[in-house]
């Protein structure tokens, strides 16, 4: 697979007072979520990826949620103004590795942006019009992106990427309840049932997916398409309104010069 470099963070005893609306919140286990972190970080790196574990944040309780501070394009990169007051304190440590890969650029004051919404199909960006992210974002990740950036707007969940995922070439994997779709009928999709959204959410390294584990409806499916298949314990950042995106920034490697 094209060589990546995984931001990951692992969650600290504070995880189990994350952002969260999942009626189970209250169960969080901290050792739980760490033993499945610890999962998902050897699952990055056995798909080829290489790992930057940046420093864990006793203060800051969604701190593993990496994916949400900063959107990486192949020239340049901008930290996201993120709304949630509590995780504004992520940002300095990650702004901090991105800087050694891209140029960074500013965002707009008016702007607010999760890096959950930001759904990227190679010439078109897809920015979820969210709880978190707004119209402003979706102007300015259009000139940062230099390619159109369309709207959509999120009907359930708390991220446009906690619904859909891009499996690359044509091919979306959807749950059609719960993002306004109109926008996103030229692909081709791999239907998502009721009974499994949370699995929506997937990161695509190469040939591999990395997927929740325990939603053998969408698992033969995906496998169908041709994909190698690792199925995680997720249920610590279920909990969290997280998915499987969530706990990394992947960045790609850029090509050297010729
Ligand atoms: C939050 O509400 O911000 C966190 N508890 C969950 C963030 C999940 N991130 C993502 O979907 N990219």
């Amino acid at each position: 697979m094209p060589q990546v470099t995984a931001l990951v963070r692992e969650p600290t005893p504070s995880f189990v007072q994350a952002l969260s609306t999942h009626p189970e919140k209250g169960s969080l286990d901290f050792d739980r979520a760490l033993e499945q972190h610890r999962q998902y970080t050897r699952a990055l790196a056995e798909a080829g990826a290489s790992l930057v574990f940046l420093d864990p944040l006793e203060d800051c309780p969604d701190g593993p949620f990496v994916e949400d501070t900063a959107v990486i394009f192949p020239n340049r990169a901008a930290m996201c103004p993120m709304k949630e007051k509590s995780r504004q304190g992520e940002a300095g440590s990650v702004e901090n590795e991105v800087k050694k890969h891209r140029s960074l650029e500013i965002l707009p004051k008016s702007a607010t942006l999760d890096g959950g919404d930001v759904l990227d199909t190679g010439e078109i960006l897809f920015v979820g019009l969210s709880r978190r992210t707004n119209r402003e974002a979706v102007e300015a990740l259009s000139r940062l992106a230099g390619k159109p950036a369309v709207p959509v707007r999120v009907l359930r969940g708390l991220h446009l990427k906690s619904s859909v995922s891009f499996l690359g070439s044509n091919l979306l994997l959807i749950d059609p309840a719960a993002v306004e779709t109109s926008r996103l009928k030229d692909f081709e999709w791999i239907e998502v049932d009721e009974t499994e959204r949370y699995a929506a959410n997937c990161l695509v390294l190469g040939s591999t997916v990395l997927m929740a584990k325990g939603y053998p409806g969408l698992a033969r499916k995906i496998r169908d398409h041709g994909f190698d298949l690792m199925e995680l314990e997720m249920s610590e950042f279920e909990k969290a309104d997280g998915g499987i995106t969530c706990l990394s920034l992947i960045i790609p490697h850029r090509e050297p010069n010729p």
